[in-house]
């Protein structure tokens, strides 16, 4: 059978479940014969399951096994970094190319005045980024500010911010536990350095942010606790006004959720409370300010972030894309942008990340279809 969404690797049973309602299980194993790399397989996708907003279409820009979190070039190459596998993958000319391989957990990938860094979960490397890649490459050095090894939320996504230092996250190496000092953190460095500072502690695991295009202010989404109720605590999105904040995590969840064990003798007011919270368990993950033209103007510098969904919830929920509309810092509207990944309780898709195009289109990842979506808008009637 088919059993709802976990966080496991992607398996066969999966992929069954994935095909069963587009091709006979027969021809579907006549085609791992004929067709070694999965991928190819993957062509038929129920994307008419998808709804949008009026104006708006969705289609398959790519088909990478496993894909996670993107960057670009300033000529608009993508790069791509997996979870589950071992590479990362570079989209040029519309076409997939494998960057680098035999890495671990190489979810985390940043590009920057003509070089990618990629994070494995303690360490990052740092590419050469020729103008076009031929075949996949080695790193040049490895940075020499090095994290902790914990698997347990230690997958990263990193990203330049507007000051030129990477901010990398550290995740909590538990459920809900009092972290070490270097865990539930996320940290700025300088990758010719050995900086290394503070930005946010109290902050779960957090696998997305960005920063206002306007105010130049950050902001990141993070994951809420599990076991504590099917309906709390709330996933977050929040806003960074002061560096070294504490947003919470272990002792409050949300704006006002005391944790019952480490909550104790704690006030939720001594720490940052998010500024949206959203559904519990949705597991929101890459978020970006809309900074193109392409789409309406009530998205520009406002907020699409991907729910991943949830994996342990009796009802799963999230698996979409969800809007907010930021007015003066606080939300006007949260609401679903891209929904249908989820069908009957059965997810065929999970959204990753997202990454604005200079042409002002979203590209979307999706870990378990093994596809890159691209979003584009025209306007009802032209
Ligand atoms: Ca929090």
């Amino acid at each position: 059978m088919c059993v709802k969404e976990q966080e496991a690797r992607p398996n066969f049973r999966m992929l069954f479940c994935f095909f069963k309602r587009e091709i006979p299980v027969k021809k579907f194993l006549l085609s791992l014969l004929l067709v070694p790399n999965l991928v190819l397989a993957v062509t038929k996708l129920p994307l008419e399951k998808l709804t949008l907003p009026k104006g708006f279409s969705i289609s398959v820009f790519a088909e990478i096994p496993h894909a996670r979190s993107l960057a670009q070039t300033e000529d608009g190459r993508v790069f791509v970094g997996t979870r589950e596998g071992d590479k990362v993958y570079i989209i040029q000319n519309g076409k997939v190319s494998v960057f680098a391989e035999g890495l671990s957990v190489p979810n985390g990938v940043a590009y920057r005045n003509g070089k990618l860094y990629v994070a494995e979960i303690p360490r990052i490397y740092e590419f050469d980024v020729p103008a076009k890649v031929t075949k996949p490459l080695k790193p040049t050095r490895t940075l020499s500010q090095i994290f902790p090894s914990d698997a347990h939320h230690g997958w990263k996504f990193i990203r330049f911010g507007p000051d030129g230092k990477l901010y990398v996250p550290v995740g909590a190496n538990c459920n809900i536990c009092e972290a070490g000092t270097e865990y539930a953190r996320i940290y700025r460095i300088d990758v010719n350095g050995t900086s290394k500072e503070l930005v946010a502690q109290g902050v779960r695991n957090t696998v997305g942010f960005d920063w206002d295009p306007v105010s130049k202010d950050f902001w990141f989404t993070d994951n809420g606790r599990d076991m504590l109720g099917e309906d709390v605590p709330p996933d977050e999105v929040n806003h960074l006004t002061k560096l070294g904040q504490h947003f919470g995590f272990p002792y409050c969840h949300g704006k006002n959720i005391l944790d019952p064990e480490f909550g104790k003798g704690k006030d939720c007011a001594n720490y940052t409370p998010p500024v949206v919270e959203l559904r519990a368990h949705v597991a929101s993950l890459g978020m970006r300010f809309y900074t193109g033209s392409m789409f309406p103007k009530e998205y520009q510098n406002n907020i699409i972030l991907a729910e991943h969904g949830s994996w342990n919830r009796t009802i799963p929920q999230g698996y979409r894309l969800t809007f907010v509309q930021l007015k003066n810092g606080q939300p006007v509207k949260v609401e679903g942008f891209v929904e249908g990944w989820l069908q009957n309780g059965e997810a065929w898709g999970r959204p990753v990340d997202v990454e604005v195009m200079k042409d002002g289109s979203l590209l979307v990842s999706d870990d378990k279809a093994g596809i890159i979506y691209r979003i584009t808008y025209k306007a009802p009637g032209k």
